[in-house]
Formats: C-alpha cells, structure tokens, sequence
C-alpha cells in the first residue's frame, strides 16, 4: 500500500520531440528544419545519423500509443514540427497533411483517455528563416512564432489543454549561439567548428526574441483562445540544482548566479518582466531591454512552468579574473566554476553519459521555483536516465535496466516529498517512452523505457516500463481512494 500525495488528476506521461521521433522528414509537403540541414551537416552529429527517419513515429505512432496504454500513461508529451505546417515557416499556405497528422495524432490519443501536452516548438524551426533573417536573432521571428502558433491553437486547441510555447530555449540559445554545437551553430572563433558568430552578444539577442516570442503567443491565447478553449500555457526550461560547494557567501552568490544565468533568465521576464538584478549588473548593455509595453505583456506570461530536470552540481563561486580562462570563454562562462565533486566525492554517481545522479536536485529545483514564483503550478516535464548504446549488448541486456528503474524510482520519490512539502506540481513526465535521436548524440545515447532497434526500429518493453506501469496503478489507485 503506498501513501499518495498525488491529487486524482496528476498526469503521468513519457515526453518526446517531433525531430526525435517523427522521421518522415520530407513526408507530405513537409519543409526542410534547421535540424534537418543542420544534422546533414559533416562533423555536427558524432555518429553521423540523423533525423530523416528518427524512430518512424510518424508511421508508427498508433503503435506508439498502445504502448503508452499498455504502462496506463494518462497524458503524452510531444512537440509540433512548425516545418510540418508551415513548410516555409511563415504567412501563406498551411500544410494541410501536416495538420492531419497531428489531428490523427491528437485523437488517437484522446480514445485512449491520453492528454496531449503539446509543446509549440522543441528547437525545430523552419530552415527559411535562417536563410531569410538570420531565426531567433531577428526580431521578425516573434511575428512569425505567434502567426504560427496561431495556427496551432486554431487547428488543434478544441482538443489541446496544454500548451507549452518552447522547450528548453535557454539551453537552444547556449548551443545554438555560444557554443556552436546545435543549430545555428554559431560561435565566436575560435571555439571551435562553428559558423562565426559573436558569442558576447548573440545568446542574449536570441534569448530576448524568444522571450518575446513568449509573450506574443501568450497574449494572443489569452485574449482570442482560452476563454472558449479552456486551456493552459507555460513554457518549458531546462533546470540544474547548483549546491554551494561550501557555506561561505562567496559561494552562496556564485549558487545564485548559477541560477540567473541558467533558468531565471527565462523565468524572471516571463514573471515578473525584467532580467534577474544580477544578470543586468554583470552585463550590463549586452543585455537588451524590454520596454513599457513589452513588460506588460510578459506579466501576463505563464500558467504553469514546465520543468526539465537531470542532474546537479556544486558550483564555487569565482568572477572573471579568478576564473579559470581559455578557449572561448566569454564574460558569461567565467562567472562561477562548475564541479562535480567535493573533495573527491561526487554530488551523485554518475550515470553512464556522466550526468551526476542527485533526486534531493529535482526537490531543490521545485521548492526553489515554487518559492520564488509564487508556486504557479509546474509540472516536471522531462526527467530520465541516459546510458550509451553498446552495440555489442544483448536485447537481455539491454532491456533489462534496473538503473534506470531506481533513478526514476529515487525522483519521484523526491518529487513526492516536494509536494508533501506543498508544491503544486501536477504532473511527470519521464524521458523518453522510446529510446531516440539524441540531437548531436546521434543514436549513441539511449533513454526510452522501450527499446528500439536502430535498424528494425521494433520496440521492445524494458524492465523501467513494467516498474513505470505498476507505479502508476499503485499511487492512481491510493489518489482515488
Ligand atoms: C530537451 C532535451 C531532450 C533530450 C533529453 C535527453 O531539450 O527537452 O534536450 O530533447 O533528448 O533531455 O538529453
């Protein structure tokens, strides 16, 4: 018998993106992503694979859903290709088969009692609006993002309740712009295989657009959709806990630039409508600015945050001189040093791709946002246990992943004590249902419940599945009592 803090309604689900799993990437009038050129790019993804067939969800996804059923999911996490519907990415034809789709997608969902929880955009983005005004750096993007997710909620939001703008946009803009190893690929020479960007400046131009972009799509929402639809809107962000290595207040205020430069960046306009105090002291006119208007708009920003959560680190503060300097480091990477470990000790074991394991992270993460934000209800979106593929393994082996059982095992625990603890939170979302495409990973990186052969793409149940479904039917049950 388990002791449920779970209200009845908590959703339980897998999360995905449409360029990990759909494939089909040029099916039915779709148009070309960045991800697409991008992935076709020599040296950008270190196996040399790519999206163009992904896991086939596109075809595959009834099957995908029974399997959903099969573990008693109640809602599914997935993203819309905007290339999909937009073949061009803006003003003109809709893709009528790219609609389909999704509308295909949506229902079989529902017949199964499974909520989608649909994200507007998982760094996919039309490859035209890179080629015509350079994507994200171009204010022009905000325009064409609410057009576009205009679209979504005309077509898909009688049925769609749950709306997240964007996925992990300050991690997008940190690869994308500063380190050069996702799409645009740009960075500031000579960090590395990059196109030439400036890396000073270009995070923090992206960050603002998307930002904006944000608000734009909220605010058509709220003033032309939800009334009649009845659905919620937030915004998905990748998190980190960052553990003062030490009680000094050095370190306590390198913990909290962490923070800012990470997930506050994004959460702090959305909320309240201004940058973090410390993000604008340290950068000063690097940052941009919202004006009057603009920060009237972002307060009216999020009904739920969405959050992403992996691993943890102790952060020592240092500033500038005293950090660490080398190739490519910016004003924004010497700002506090990163460690693993504390003398010799790690804040987790590490899990096979060198993410530190650290459950206490995920409650620290929650009950920080929920402080800080006024506890707007959050749903953990993605959470989930990475290892290597080994080519070599047996289906025995490979599906026979008792790690991955006791991480998902020790973060939902830690989720509980978050809620008991008085967190809304309302729902989980573990990645992944399948193992997929891991962005510049390739297929070298596995993290699905089920495991997929890379060349009969059959989906094969593991061990974490089982022990997913009988966690569920254990606190579903003690919730309805
Ligand atoms: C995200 C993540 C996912 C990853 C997962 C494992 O941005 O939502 O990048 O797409 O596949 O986090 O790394």
């Amino acid at each position: 018998n388990v002791d449920s803090p779970l209200p009845t309604d908590f959703l339980f689900g897998t999360a995905s993106s449409s360029y990990q799993y759909e494939g089909a990437y040029l099916s039915d009038g779709k148009g070309l992503s960045n991800w697409d050129v991008f992935s076709h790019t020599p040296g950008k993804i270190i196996d040399a694979t790519n999206g163009d067939v992904a896991v086939d969800h596109y075809h595959r996804y009834l099957e995908d859903i029974e399997l959903m059923d099969e573990v008693k999911l109640n809602s599914y996490r997935f993203s819309i290709s905007w290339a999909r519907i937009l073949p061009k990415g803006r003003f003109g034809e809709v893709n009528l088969a790219g609609i389909n789709f999704y509308n295909r997608l949506i229902d079989a969902l529902l017949l199964k009692g499974i909520e989608p929880f649909v994200t507007i955009t998982h760094f996919d983005i039309p490859q035209e609006l890179e080629d015509m005004y350079g994507g994200w750096l171009s204010p022009q993007s905000q325009e064409d993002f609410a057009f576009y997710a205009e679209v979504c909620f005309k077509w898909f939001g009688d049925r769609v309740k749950y709306w997240s703008t964007f996925n992990e946009p300050n991690l997008q803009v940190s690869f994308g712009y500063r380190t050069g190893l996702t799409p645009p690929g740009r960075c500031s020479k000579p960090f590395g295989n990059c196109i030439e960007g400036d890396s000073e400046f270009e995070p923090f131009i992206a960050a603002h657009n998307i930002i904006l972009s944000h608000a734009a799509v909220v605010d058509i929402y709220r003033t032309k959709y939800q009334r009649e639809q009845k659905g919620k809107i937030g915004i998905v962000i990748q998190t980190a806990w960052f553990e003062p290595i030490s009680n000094s207040t050095a370190d306590k205020r390198a913990s909290e630039r962490a923070l800012s430069f990470t997930f506050k960046w994004f959460l702090d306009p959305i909320v309240f409508g201004k940058y973090p105090s410390e993000m604008q002291d340290i950068l000063g006119s690097i940052l941009p600015k919202f004006s009057k208007i603009e920060m009237m708009k972002l307060q009216k920003g999020l009904d739920f945050i969405g959050i992403n959560y992996y691993s943890s680190f102790y952060v020592q503060d240092c500033i500038f001189s005293t950090c660490p300097s080398g190739e490519g480091v910016t004003k924004t990477e010497g700002l506090y040093l990163i460690n693993m470990e504390k003398n010799g000790v790690p804040i987790g074991k590490p899990t096979p791709i060198g993410w530190s394991i650290y459950p206490q992270g995920m409650e620290k993460v929650i009950t920080y946002i929920k402080d800080r934000y006024n506890n707007i209800p959050m749903f953990i979106t993605e959470n989930g246990y990475g290892e290597m593929d080994n080519p070599n393994a047996t289906l025995e082996e490979h599906t026979n992943d008792v790690e991955r059982v006791q991480f998902l095992e020790d973060h939902l625990n830690a989720l509980f004590v978050a809620i008991r603890k008085g967190a809304d939170v309302r729902g989980y979302f573990a990645w992944s249902l399948l193992d997929n495409f891991e962005w510049m990973f390739g297929h070298t990186r596995r993290f699905g419940i089920y495991y997929v052969d890379n060349s009969t793409l059959k989906r094969t149940k593991k061990l974490s599945a089982s022990w997913y479904k009988n966690f569920i039917t254990e606190h579903k049950t003690e919730a309805l009592r």
